[in-house]
């Protein structure tokens, strides 16, 4: 109802009386007026005049659940949204409800106040500015595919990024999102599994949407959408595009268990370059050479082919520092 509402009033361009709404609703005027009262108190600014009736003056930065769900054009996914204005980490919510709640459930939030990115570093969030979200997926699939899953989102978070931005999105084995060299969105997946099969996957997303400033370690590490075109992007916009890009593939994904891995070598970042790895203690140099179905990087060494299931690769810039 209280979406009904609000997509009333954004369609009308002038005053609209609470006895119209209320009849093209098939409501009473009562129930009109606790839903704007309700609208009011989430922030929408709604004019009253006893004799006009309501108007909602128009303001393109709301993001909050309605405008979720009014812009999602998604089959599965996002059809249960848990949007909170601050959690600790979409994860953590995600991992509380995730058992309870059905495949393709997203949690998000206007800020979180303990984001995490992979072994409890932190991810670095900005009020009012990123996109944080976790999405909830159920697929029949064993522990060992779950690479594919993030491989997947990597590509489609690549497709919502040059989208916006106009620029060419890369990935930087195994889950960074980088424009220019420098990293717009980060994904931390988590799992929950029996030894043949996954109960759920937590896929969490950090975007930098509006980020004006970096400061410290990210000062010229980070970027975000606005420091690539100068303009305010609606959150809502970026998590839509997103979630149609990645459904599409999900659902062929859920059919096939097969991923498309050429188009995930094209945007990836590391193939052909040369790299230095911290693995099972380590420190490796060589070149990267493949990356696999399966999600693992094959790096040539110098007397060597070296498989990387996971850590932390740098590449290295052409005057010669490792990045
Ligand atoms: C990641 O970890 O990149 C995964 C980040 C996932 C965040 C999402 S937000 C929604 C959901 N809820 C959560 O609590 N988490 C997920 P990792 O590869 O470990 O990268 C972390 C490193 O990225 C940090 O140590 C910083 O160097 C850098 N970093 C932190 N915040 C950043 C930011 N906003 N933009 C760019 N780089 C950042």
């Amino acid at each position: 109802m209280l979406s009904k509402v609000l997509e009333i009033l954004a369609n009308s361009d002038d005053f609209i009386s609470g006895e119209d709404i209320a009849k093209s609703l098939n409501v009473t005027r009562a129930s009109i007026w606790k839903n704007i009262s309700k609208l009011k108190s989430m922030g929408y600014n709604i004019l009253s005049s006893t004799n006009k009736g309501y108007k909602l003056i128009k303001d393109n930065n709301k993001y909050n659940k309605l405008e979720v769900e009014k812009i999602l054009k998604t089959k599965i996914l996002g059809k249960e949204i848990y949007f909170f204005d601050e959690i600790d980490s979409t994860n953590n919510y995600a991992k509380v409800i995730a058992t309870s709640v059905s495949e393709g459930a997203i949690i998000l939030a206007n800020n979180q106040t303990n984001g995490r990115g992979r072994f409890d570093r932190n991810w670095v969030c900005e009020k009012n500015s990123g996109v944080f979200l976790s999405l909830i997926l159920k697929p029949c699939i064993d522990i060992f595919s779950v690479s594919n899953i993030t491989m997947m989102a990597s590509v489609s978070l690549c497709n919502t990024i040059s989208f916006f931005t106009g620029e060419k999105a890369m990935i930087k084995w195994p889950n960074d999102i980088l424009v220019n060299n420098k990293k717009i969105c980060g994904v931390l997946t988590e799992v929950s599994a029996q030894m043949d099969k996954i109960d759920y996957i937590v896929l969490g997303i950090g975007i930098n949407v509006n980020n004006k400033n970096f400061e410290g370690e990210l000062l010229n590490k980070a970027t975000s959408i606005y420091k690539q075109i100068n303009k305010n992007v609606n959150r809502q916009e970026v998590v839509s595009y997103f979630l149609n890009d990645f459904e599409n593939n999900y659902i062929t994904y859920k059919n096939t268990f097969d991923i498309n891995i050429s188009e995930y070598k094209k945007l990836c970042i590391n193939i052909d370059r040369q790299v230095k790895v911290v693995y099972k203690g380590k420190e490796i140099i060589g070149k990267v050479v493949d990356v696999c179905k399966d999600g693992n990087l094959i790096i040539k060494t110098e007397n060597d082919t070296i498989k990387i299931v996971s850590g932390e690769v740098s590449l290295r810039t052409s005057s010669g520092e490792y990045i």
